[in-house]
């Protein structure tokens, strides 16, 4: 799968993709990743990205220009699906993370400032937020983002890791888990886990997880047939 990056700030970037399952999906392939600087694109000597708003108001708006241009200097851009990143998008889900899985190309869009020009919701497939609460650039969500969708992906996540177990992969939260010691400050594992009963394990962690999310998150239950 590839990934690029639409970004003023590159630098951000560096440390998520240098650790951990991102770091080894790049090197096995499994993603590529490439930033765009869309400052590089800019037309002014200064090398602006943005400008006032039309209507006057305070803030600055990022032009639609350099973001165009450096769109189309993207290989492939045209058939890229291509993700503006904004709180005034639809809110992503593990859902989402999961439809992006199929695709073979994504652009990730991060604006700063008070916003993008209205005119770059032309050039875009989709408008993405990543929760009800503001951020001063759209980059902690692409990397939210990625992350998301790559762990996913078939091998990013070696033998001793897996996202079957999840919260939200099956629309439940995950069940509480223990390893060792078996008592830690008076504090115990659960008979059922040491029993070597798999049935009876597999019962209780189903009802852990549902009663988990009756508790903490009943509004996962109403969207999945999990209520019972
Ligand atoms: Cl995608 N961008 C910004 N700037 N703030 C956000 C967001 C995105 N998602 C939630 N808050």
């Amino acid at each position: 799968m590839r990934v690029t990056i639409l970004s003023l700030f590159p630098e951000m970037f560096s440390g998520v993709f240098k650790e951990s399952i991102l770091k080894r999906a790049i090197q096995k392939d499994i993603i590529k990743v490439d930033i765009v600087n869309f400052r590089d694109f800019s037309t002014d000597k200064h090398k602006h990205v943005d400008d006032y708003a039309f209507g006057g108001g305070p803030g600055m708006l990022l032009s639609v220009e350099p973001i165009v241009k450096a769109l189309q200097s993207i290989e492939g851009f045209e058939t890229a699906w291509k993700i503006l990143l904004t709180p005034q998008g639809t809110t992503f889900h593990q859902n989402t993370a999961k439809e992006y899985t199929k695709k073979d190309h994504i652009i990730l869009i991060c604006g700063h400032y008070e916003g993008f020009d209205e005119r770059v919701r032309y050039f875009i497939d989709e408008e993405v937020s990543i929760g009800d609460y503001v951020l001063t650039g759209g980059e902690i969500a692409a990397m939210a983002i990625i992350d998301s969708v790559v762990r996913l992906l078939p091998d990013a996540l070696g033998k001793k890791e897996s996202f079957e177990n999840d919260s939200f992969y099956d629309g439940t939260l995950e069940c509480p888990q223990y390893t060792r010691p078996q008592e830690f400050m008076g504090y115990t594992v659960p008979e059922v886990l040491l029993s070597g009963n798999h049935q009876e394990i597999e019962k209780w962690r189903k009802e852990q997880a549902l009663n988990r999310t009756k508790e903490r998150r009943p509004d996962l239950l109403s969207k999945t047939d999990k209520k019972d």
